[in-house]
C-alpha cells in the first residue's frame, strides 16, 4: 500500500503539529508515502483539497484508488500505528 499524505507546506514544524505527528506515524509504519504540500493559510485556497477530500482541514490521507481519509491527527496517528490505515471505514483494503 502507498499513500499520498496532503500536509501544510510547514514542513518545519514538530512535536504537536498536526500534519507532522501524521507524517511521523507513517514513518514509524514504514508505509511508504508521497507528501502533497498545501499552503497553511487561507483554507479558501484549498480549492484542490475540497474537491478530493470534501473539506479543507489536512492533514489527509489519500489511498492509490483515489478515496480520502480525513480524521482528527490524533485518531489518524492511533490508526496508522494500530495497522487500521487500510480497512473497514478507512480505505481500500490493502
Ligand atoms: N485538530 C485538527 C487540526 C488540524 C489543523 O489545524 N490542520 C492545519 C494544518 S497542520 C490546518 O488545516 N490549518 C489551517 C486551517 O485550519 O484552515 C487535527 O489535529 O487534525
Amino acid at each position: 500500500m502507498s499513500v499520498k499524505l496532503h500536509r501544510c507546506s510547514v514542513m518545519w514544524a514538530r512535536g504537536p503539529h498536526p500534519c507532522w505527528r501524521v507524517q511521523k506515524a507513517l514513518d514509524e509504519a514504514g508505509i511508504p508515502y508521497e507528501v502533497v504540500k498545501h499552503p497553511p493559510f487561507p483554507r479558501s485556497r484549498r480549492t484542490e483539497l475540497e474537491a478530493k477530500s470534501g473539506q479543507r482541514k489536512l492533514p489527509v490521507i489519500e489511498f492509490e484508488d483515489g478515496t480520502t481519509l480525513r480524521e482528527e491527527s490524533k485518531d489518524l496517528a492511533a490508526r496508522i500505528r494500530a495497522g487500521r490505515l487500510a480497512g473497514p471505514g478507512a480505505g481500500p483494503a490493502a
